[in-house]
């Protein structure tokens, strides 16, 4: 092969890369999924999330995710939530995948949770088995850090496309905690949720919209 031929095609690799990069910049930074504001007047609101094991439709079908249900109980597919300063957060989350459970059984403990526990279909926990783990909701900036049950691995009717119904195979956790002062804080998944990426912490595990969020809190 020519020298220019091999310059040619070293050229149009570090083309096709640059081009990659500047693309996951773009969209990293353009990509901002619709904010869902809690129900509710402050200082007592609800939240209603549920989590899915597959999205189901483009533009990642097998992604996990988490989605959001707005004013008017539709299903939105964001993390980015409004809630009020200085208020109760009442949360639901209803759980549509199974386990993958925790790599450190710390997280099994909820914390900054009302009274430092969860519900669980109508159970009250201070503590889950860290192997029923399926995702967690933690707001590292409030102290909140909440496990969710998974749905067993061999539960009839589970569900594949979000939005999960909830006639569908589910788990349905409740807790409450405490926003403080305004801000935009960073909430997210600590359960190596990723299924096919290394460590399972890439994919959804580091996208906005999927298992990271904003917690917008205003005054
Ligand atoms: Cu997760």
């Amino acid at each position: 092969m020519s020298k220019a031929a091999r310059f040619g095609i070293v050229s149009a690799g570090i083309a096709a890369g640059a081009a990659l990069i500047a693309f996951y910049i773009v969209s990293y930074l353009t990509v901002t999924p619709p904010v869902v504001a809690a129900t509710g007047t402050a200082p007592q609101v609800n939240l209603t999330l549920q989590t899915v094991a597959a999205f189901g439709h483009p533009p990642h079908v097998d992604w996990v995710s988490y989605l959001a249900e707005n004013a008017h109980g539709k299903w939105v597919h964001s993390t980015v939530l409004r809630v009020p300063a200085n208020s109760t957060v009442n949360v639901t989350i209803y759980q549509f995948d199974t386990a993958t459970g925790l790599r450190n059984p710390f997280w099994g403990r909820p914390r900054g949770t009302a009274g430092g526990t969860i519900n669980v279909d109508g159970k009250t926990l201070n503590v889950l088995n860290p192997d029923l783990a399926s995702h967690t909701f933690a707001i590292p900036d409030l102290g909140v850090s909440v496990p969710l049950k998974g749905v067993a691995d061999d539960a009839k009717n589970q569900c594949s496309v979000a939005p999960c119904s909830l006639s569908e195979a589910h788990t349905t956790v409740k807790f409450s905690f405490q926003t403080g002062k305004p801000g935009k804080l960073r909430w997210q998944c600590f359960v190596p949720c990723a299924a096919g990426f290394p460590l399972g912490f890439g994919g959804p595990m580091q996208s906005l919209g999927w298992m990271d969020g904003y917690l917008e809190v205003v005054g």
